[in-house]
């Protein structure tokens, strides 16, 4: 996968969401949302190895995740804004998107036997999609989460679960709330895992690549675990983490990261690029 092409989506998804902080603190944008900024990897290093009409489930935190995936700034901005442009004509708003083969829910876990059905229905009609859903360490606590890892162990669907484990859930650290680990969950339901941990965008990429193909030529689930970290507050809320430890994070930041394997000239001419995009649509969705 080529390094400037991925870093092009990490920037996209970073220029994007500090735009929504920004046009939240001006009025522009109301109720909460739940920004991407820090994990911007993840969504790009898998997304960018799927067909693009495989299933994508995504969750509360899904900005990153539907632009890696279906790059359409100015439709997501406008389902911010609520405006009929958007993505789901404005009645979805941040958390509830759903455009093709993307699909979010705010509700933790409700997305796993979503993906399911979806990989279910893809085994059944041999079609060749796989179904990939994101979820957060902190969802882990919900019990659809282990209904679903059964049927899908059982069925054999084409599944895959990609755990972000960003280490809380809202201003809760894993350790309160999670007992065991999260392979050994996967393991108990005879579902092979792989835990990362990267900040690296290629790693991410090759790691997802070799474990989507062997999702669809197996048809057999399969998890993966990110382990990795957000640097904005968990939504439009205060942030209740200690302040030394987020800016400690600041050198993993997958952005630089993948800016040193990047000459000084690409660089400038993607972010030119972004930025264009990122400006002109916020003032078509402002008119909109
Ligand atoms: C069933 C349910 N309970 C509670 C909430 C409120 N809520 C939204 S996000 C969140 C924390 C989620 O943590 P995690 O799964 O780790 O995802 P992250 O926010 O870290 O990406 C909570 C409690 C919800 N959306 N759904
Ligand atoms: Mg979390």
């Amino acid at each position: 996968m080529n390094a400037s092409i991925l870093y092009k989506d990490i920037y996209k998804i970073r220029t994007f969401e500090e735009k929504v902080l920004e046009l939240f603190s001006l009025g522009h944008l109301r109720g909460t949302t739940h920004t991407y900024i820090g994990q911007e990897a993840n969504a790009v290093g898998v997304i960018s190895n799927l067909n693009s009409n495989d299933f994508v489930v995504s969750n509360h935190r899904c900005h990153g995740h539907y632009i890696a995936f279906k790059k359409n700034l100015y439709a997501l901005l406008c389902e911010l804004m609520g405006k009929s442009d958007g993505v789901c004509g404005g009645r979805g708003g941040s958390q509830h998107l759903c455009d093709g083969t993307f699909y979010t829910n705010g509700i933790q876990g409700g997305i796993l036997p979503l993906a399911a059905g979806l990989a279910y229905g893809a085994k059944f009609n041999q079609t060749g999609q796989i179904a990939v859903v994101f979820i957060g360490d902190g969802t882990l606590g919900e019990g659809v989460v282990y209904e679903t890892l059964n049927i899908a162990s059982k069925w054999e669907l084409p599944l895959l679960v990609v755990v972000e484990n960003n280490q809380y859930a809202q201003s809760t650290p894993i350790q309160l709330t999670l007992a065991g680990t999260i392979s050994k969950r996967f393991e108990a339901f005879g579902i092979n895992a792989t835990e990362l941990s990267s900040f690296d965008v290629l790693e991410i990429s090759n790691a997802a690549k070799s474990i989507i193909d062997r999702v669809r030529e197996s048809s057999k689930p399969y998890g993966l675990i990110l382990n990795t970290y957000r640097f904005a507050s968990h939504s439009k809320s205060s942030d209740g983490r200690d302040p030394a430890e987020v800016e400690s994070m600041r050198k993993h930041d997958c952005l630089q990261i993948t800016e040193r394997l990047l000459q000084e000239s690409q660089i400038e001419s993607i972010q030119g690029i972004v930025n264009d995009e990122v400006e002109k649509v916020v003032l078509q969705a402002l008119e909109a």
